[in-house]
């Protein structure tokens, strides 16, 4: 099957120079687009192909960057930040992205940023990943020297400069409104929505935030047309999408299938299925802020709709399996101690309230659980669920908590009876 996005990838050589990227066609959909295309063509094209988030919620690309204002009506800057924070647990797929081919991005960025007339883009990275930083500075450099990067770009007008942000390492700076506010120099908290960043983002101004793995997938679809990328998917959504597997599989990894390929598919064939003396138990389908899948849904198309149908979430596609050999309340606990964590502080709810549920899972995982805590801990699902705080941080923490004490609730009521962890 062709994988346009990591087709050129190997993992563990050095990433693609620049002379090796145009070999192999690169900034071709560049050229194409600034000088063949209007701003409002590229928009119409990638609206049409119906290209939707990779970063998490799903959203579609071609509609968010329609409604940044034209230049006419909102003269001065306007930005596109990529967003590289790629902290979900569980999750890595941009990581190989940046590491694997920084070109590919630069590229789709110069065609993104023209779409919406920016002049300025930044990339805000996770904090940790040193060695994309280092190839998207030298990937950048190459792309300035090459006239790619900087004014009149190949003869069109159009100026862009590509600046790396390096993140202080917070989870909640993958939040599209907290990120800005971290790029301007203030603490990372989330902003109310509306307004949006397309109208009210980056000091104010017109911004459009884009996943790695999303921006990605333009200089293809600008290439290869939207037929092409509509048929890449398997049911209504086009494309590919990266996912992951992690846990007790033989073959742990990320693969770039057709959007919409069966979880089963992803686990027993790509992933390699269970290791010996492991069985499957359940499965978070998209990172850490997805709920539980069982073994009777692993027929579940992976793409947006089917998976929510389910009541879960496709996330970012990476795949964290829960074996037979693991405590499930262990599990959630974790999941919960790195959610109360990384709570800004903002909001009371989430601040307040994600340490408490931290602390009941932590006492029932040690066998000092109250019958009571089960019912509390459900108080806090309701509490902190959708529309109770100011970002999806909560409410995302919450959906592995409810689905487990759903799924799971005998394991939990086995702990606070037997006052042990059966599997310790
Ligand atoms: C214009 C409207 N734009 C929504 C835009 C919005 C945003 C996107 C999604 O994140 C999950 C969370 C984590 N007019 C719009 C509109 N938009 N309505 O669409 O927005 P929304 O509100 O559905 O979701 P969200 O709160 O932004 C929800 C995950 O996303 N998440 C993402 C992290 C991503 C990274 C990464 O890419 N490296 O870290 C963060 O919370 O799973 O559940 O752009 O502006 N009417």
């Amino acid at each position: 099957m062709e994988t346009p996005l990591t087709g050129n990838i190997h993992p563990g050589r050095e990433p693609f120079q620049i002379a090796d990227y145009m070999k192999a066609g690169g900034y071709r959909a560049m050229r194409k687009s600034l000088s063949t295309m209007s701003p409002a063509d590229v928009i119409s094209v990638i609206t049409k192909s119906k290209l939707r988030g990779r970063g998490g919620a799903g959203f579609p690309t071609g509609v968010k960057w329609s409604v940044v204002p034209s230049k006419e009506t909102s003269p001065g800057p306007r930005y596109l930040v990529v967003n590289a924070d790629e902290m979900e647990p569980g999750t890595f797929k941009d990581r190989l992205l940046l590491e694997g081919d920084p070109h590919q991005l630069i590229e789709a960025i110069i065609i993104a940023a023209y779409a919406i007339q920016a002049n300025i883009a930044y990339i805000f990275l996770r904090g940790e990943y040193h060695l994309a930083a280092r190839y998207l500075q030298q990937a950048i450099g190459e792309a300035e020297a090459q006239g790619y990067l900087g004014r009149n770009i190949v003869h069109s007008e159009f100026d862009l400069s590509i600046h790396v942000h390096t993140s202080g390492g917070r989870y909640i700076c993958g939040e599209e409104t907290a990120l800005l506010t971290a790029l301007e120099g203030k603490r990372a908290i989330p902003r109310a929505k509306p307004p949006f960043p397309q109208i009210s983002g980056l000091l104010g101004r017109p911004t459009v935030v884009n996943n790695v793995e999303t921006l990605c997938n333009v200089p293809h679809i600008i290439n290869n047309g939207v037929d092409w990328f509509t048929k890449l998917g398997i049911g209504d959504d086009g494309g590919t999408k990266i996912y992951g597997a992690s846990g007790h599989v033989r073959r742990p990894g990320a693969w770039e299938l057709p959007l919409g390929t069966p979880l089963r598919e992803i686990i027993e064939i790509h992933a390699g299925g269970m290791r010996d003396g492991y069985e499957l138990r359940s499965v978070l389908p998209g990172g850490a802020s997805t709920s539980f899948l069982m073994p009777c849904d692993l027929d579940v198309a992976m793409n947006y709709a089917s998976v929510e149908k389910l009541g879960s979430r496709l996330g970012t596609g990476a795949v964290i399996i829960l074996d037979q050999k693991t405590c499930p309340v262990g599990m959630i606990h974790n999941l919960e101690h790195f959610f109360a964590q990384e709570s800004c502080g903002w909001c009371t709810p989430c601040r307040e309230g994600l340490p408490w549920v931290e602390r009941l899972l932590s006492a029932i995982e040690a066998g000092e659980g109250e019958t009571d805590d089960l019912m509390v801990l459900e108080q806090h699902v309701g509490l902190l669920g959708p529309g109770r705080t100011f970002c999806a941080h909560a409410p995302g923490a919450m959906a592995p908590l409810a689905s487990g004490l759903k799924y799971f609730r005998a394991d939990f009521e086995q702990h606070i009876h037997e006052k042990h962890c059966p599997w310790s």
